[in-house]
C-alpha cells in the first residue's frame, strides 16, 4: 500500500498537479474536497452557508480521516484540512508533498473561482493571511516541499515522481 498526501494553500495546485501525479504514476487520485461535497450533497461553498465554517471543517476531518484509511494512490486534501491537529497527527508516517506558491500567483490561479467561500472577499488580504497562518503546519506535516510558481505541470510532475521514487514503491 502507498499514498501519497498532497498538501498545500488554495492556489497552489493541488488538484491539477495531483491528478496529473496520479495518472503519471497509474495510481487512483482522490480529492477530499470532492468526498465532503458528495456526502454533504452540495458543493462546499453551499456548506459554509448553509452550516458554517465550523461544520465545514468537522466534516473535513472525518472526511480526511476516512479517506487517508482507504485510499491507494494520490489524495488531494482541502487547504485548510492542516488547521485540525488530529489531521496533522494522522499524517505524521504518509508520504506528504507540500506544494508551494507565490502570493500573486494564487491570487491569479484563484480569482476567476467561485467555488472558493474564504476568497470571496478581499481575496490578495485573505490568501496572505491563511498562507502565512498555515505555513508552520504544512511545514510540519511535509515529507518535501515544491514550488509551483511559474512552473507547467508536466515538469512538477517529473520532479515530484522523482522525488517519490526514493520513499516509496508507488
Ligand atoms: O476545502 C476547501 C474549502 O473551501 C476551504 C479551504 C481553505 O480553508 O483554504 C480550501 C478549499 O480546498
Amino acid at each position: 500500500m502507498a499514498l501519497v498526501v498532497i498538501v498545500g494553500p488554495p492556489g497552489s495546485g493541488k488538484t491539477t498537479i495531483g491528478r496529473a501525479l496520479a495518472a503519471a504514476l497509474d495510481a487512483p487520485f482522490r480529492d477530499v474536497d470532492a468526498d465532503i461535497a458528495a456526502a454533504a450533497g452540495k458543493p462546499i461553498p453551499d456548506i459554509f452557508v448553509d452550516d458554517g465554517e465550523e461544520h465545514f471543517r468537522a466534516l473535513e476531518r472525518e472526511a480526511v480521516r476516512r479517506a487517508v484509511a482507504e485510499h491507494d494512490g494520490v489524495l488531494a486534501l482541502g487547504g485548510g484540512a492542516v488547521l485540525a491537529e488530529a489531521t496533522r497527527k494522522l499524517l505524521a508516517d504518509a508520504t506528504v508533498v507540500h506544494l508551494r506558491v507565490d502570493l500573486g500567483e494564487a491570487v491569479k490561479r484563484t480569482e476567476i473561482d467561485k467555488g472558493r467561500p474564504l476568497l470571496q472577499v478581499n481575496p490578495r488580504a485573505t490568501l496572505r493571511r491563511l498562507m502565512d497562518e498555515r505555513l508552520p503546519l504544512y511545514r510540519e506535516v511535509e515529507t518535501f516541499a515544491i514550488d509551483t510558481t511559474g512552473r507547467d505541470v508536466d515538469d512538477l510532475t517529473a520532479e515530484i515522481k522523482a522525488r517519490l521514487g526514493i520513499r516509496t514503491s508507488l
